[in-house]
């Protein structure tokens, strides 16, 4: 074995601490932990943790570090699915996968409303990470992976999502003037057959504003005849036209391979909600893995925007 790369050349390296939160750093009794959106403010890192109570059904708890790699996990989840008024209904079979974005200071979190019937997409704002306000439900069922961009681009504010058209899972753009009411949805991008991505594709990470574009880390799920594997990708967005793709990378940056990746309530999944842009100009990115801990990875930022316009040499 190679000792510098014990898990393969994937672009992202994995943390040597992994996994970074797990069942056992959780204070309270629960099944998984997993899918968390991370924010930096100041020298803070807030991990909002999507927590999979023992009866099944998910709540948000959070986690604080000083140096992005070491969570400590309050006592107490901060979000749990509404019991009374127009969210419960739709929240009855849990909250999942928070995916945090700052648009002019205030803190918006889109997650999964889950229910009978079936998974819509919710909104809520945080001023400190601890208090949660609801905002709208701002999905039909049949939608997940609802992730906001962190600036308004022309005058509105703009999601991606992942409505399951025919069976199939796209990634699609909407727009809004008030965060509440959404239209004009357009087709962003499809599954590519044959490739790594060719079952379903769905947003993982609030796009992050490079000078090429809107660079966005996404999954990307291939069907095997063991079942799916879940890996992460990138893509480039035109800055000014999200629903414009500037280039989309052949490979992932990273697929399950570490055991606690391959192994877990549901195994070979590697499914990031968060990532930080350090000024030292590396990346860290958050994932769950095998829905049942939370790792973190890290790349140069640059090398990865040079993978998403697949101009890092590696061909296909
Ligand atoms: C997706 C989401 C994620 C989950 C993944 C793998 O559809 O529901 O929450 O991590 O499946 O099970």
């Amino acid at each position: 074995m190679n000792e510098h790369f014990p898990f393969g050349r994937d672009i992202l390296h994995r943390f040597e601490g992994n996994p970074i939160i797990a069942i056992e750093d959780i204070p309270f009794r629960c099944n998984t932990v997993f899918n968390g959106a991370v924010v930096k403010r100041g020298n803070e890192y807030f991990h909002l943790l999507r927590v999979e109570s023992q009866q099944g059904y998910s709540v948000f708890a959070l986690a604080r570090s000083k140096d992005g790699l070491h969570f400590t996990v309050e006592d107490k989840p901060v979000m749990e699915p509404a019991r009374k008024g127009p969210f419960a209904r739709y929240e009855k079979r849990g909250i999942e996968d928070p995916r945090i974005t700052e648009i002019e200071g205030v803190y918006y979190v889109m997650y999964t409303a889950y229910s009978k019937y079936g998974p819509r997409i919710a909104l809520a704002k945080t001023e400190d990470f601890s208090h949660y306000e609801r905002i709208a439900i701002v999905s039909e069922p049949g939608n997940k992976d609802g992730i906001l961009f962190p600036a308004k681009i022309n005058g509105e504010y703009v999601r991606l999502d992942r409505p399951i058209g025919k069976g199939v899972g796209s990634m699609w753009v909407s727009y809004s003037k008030n965060l509440v009411d959404w239209g004009k949805s357009e087709i962003l991008m499809t599954p590519r057959q044959g490739m790594w991505d060719s079952y379903r594709i769905g947003a993982s990470v609030p796009p992050i504003r490079t000078e090429h574009g809107w660079l966005e880390i996404y999954h990307g799920v291939k069907k095997t005849t063991t079942g799916p594997i879940y890996r992460i990708g990138t893509v480039m967005l035109d800055l000014e036209k999200p629903d414009k793709i500037i280039a989309r990378s052949n490979q992932p940056i990273l697929s399950p391979r570490a055991d606690y990746e391959r192994i877990g309530d549901v195994g070979n999944v590697a499914f990031a909600c968060g990532a930080v842009v350090e000024d030292s100009g590396e990346i860290k990115v958050y994932y769950g893995a095998a829905d049942t801990c939370i790792c973190v990875a890290t790349a140069n930022f640059d090398d990865l925007v040079n993978t998403a316009l697949n101009r890092d040499g590696v061909h296909s």
